[in-house]
């Protein structure tokens, strides 16, 4: 029907005609169209122990921050030991020597949440990537390995690719450093392509990485084995 049948909500069609409808939590207001929020505080204070406190739709109850929320969700409770409601904690609760509540403990793979009592699982693979080589995937808070290798699909990379921890690298052959990119490889330039190596006439690169000078027919190197007399 155009325009929602002039209905906030809902609008549900019947034989012949229509009415309006509210989502739960709100009401029909007179006008049979426009819907508002039912104040879930006004009656009872919500049932709730303490604070009640509205919301569109609904309502929950508060605690002061020294009581926690039983599981019911209305009434606070001050933690007195590990028998009432497991002491509100998640996972296990810790009495003291007096039978006296003194702490929620969360089982492994599990972190205590600020609030003292909830339990949140810890992600394995953020800590030293889970132990896995490649991939680590968090599975129900067990780190799961997964080998992958980068390398053998497309990486970019110019000359090499190395497959290491969780990622990848390219490498250069010799002679050549790695661009800013990452993946390209520029030639390292010394030797000879410097200033000619400081050489007077002739510049020659070596396979081990340096270079000599030699001069032209006629000429003897210096003592310094760069100029020429
Ligand atoms: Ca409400």
């Amino acid at each position: 029907m155009a325009n929602n049948g002039g209905c906030e909500h809902e609008c549900v069609n019947t034989i012949g005609t229509f009415y309006c409808r509210c989502w739960p939590g709100f009401e029909l207001a007179g006008d049979g169209n426009t819907c508002s929020d039912i104040d879930g505080c006004a009656t009872a204070n919500g049932g709730c122990s303490d604070r009640c406190v509205n919301t569109p739709g609904g309502f929950r109850c508060d605690c002061p921050s020294d009581l926690y929320l039983h599981s019911d969700g209305r009434t606070c409770g001050k933690v007195t030991s590990c028998s009432v409601d497991n002491g509100g904690c998640d996972h296990e609760c810790e009495d003291d020597s007096h039978g006296e509540f003194y702490r929620c403990r969360c089982r492994s793979g599990f972190k205590l949440s600020e609030n003292k009592r909830s339990c949140q699982a810890i992600d394995p693979c953020l800590d030293n990537n889970g132990g896995c080589q490649h991939h680590c995937t968090n599975n129900h808070g067990r780190a799961q390995c997964q080998y992958i290798d980068e390398c053998s699909k497309n990486n970019g990379c110019e000359h090499f690719c190395e497959n290491i921890k969780g990622t990848y690298r390219c490498k250069c052959r010799e002679g050549y450093q790695l661009g800013r990119d990452g993946r390209t490889c520029e030639e390292m330039l010394g030797g000879c392509q410097v200033g000619n190596g400081g050489c007077q006439h002739d510049c020659y690169d070596q396979p081990d990485g340096g270079h000599i000078c030699k001069c032209r027919l006629g000429y003897i190197l210096a003592a310094d084995q760069m100029l020429c007399h």
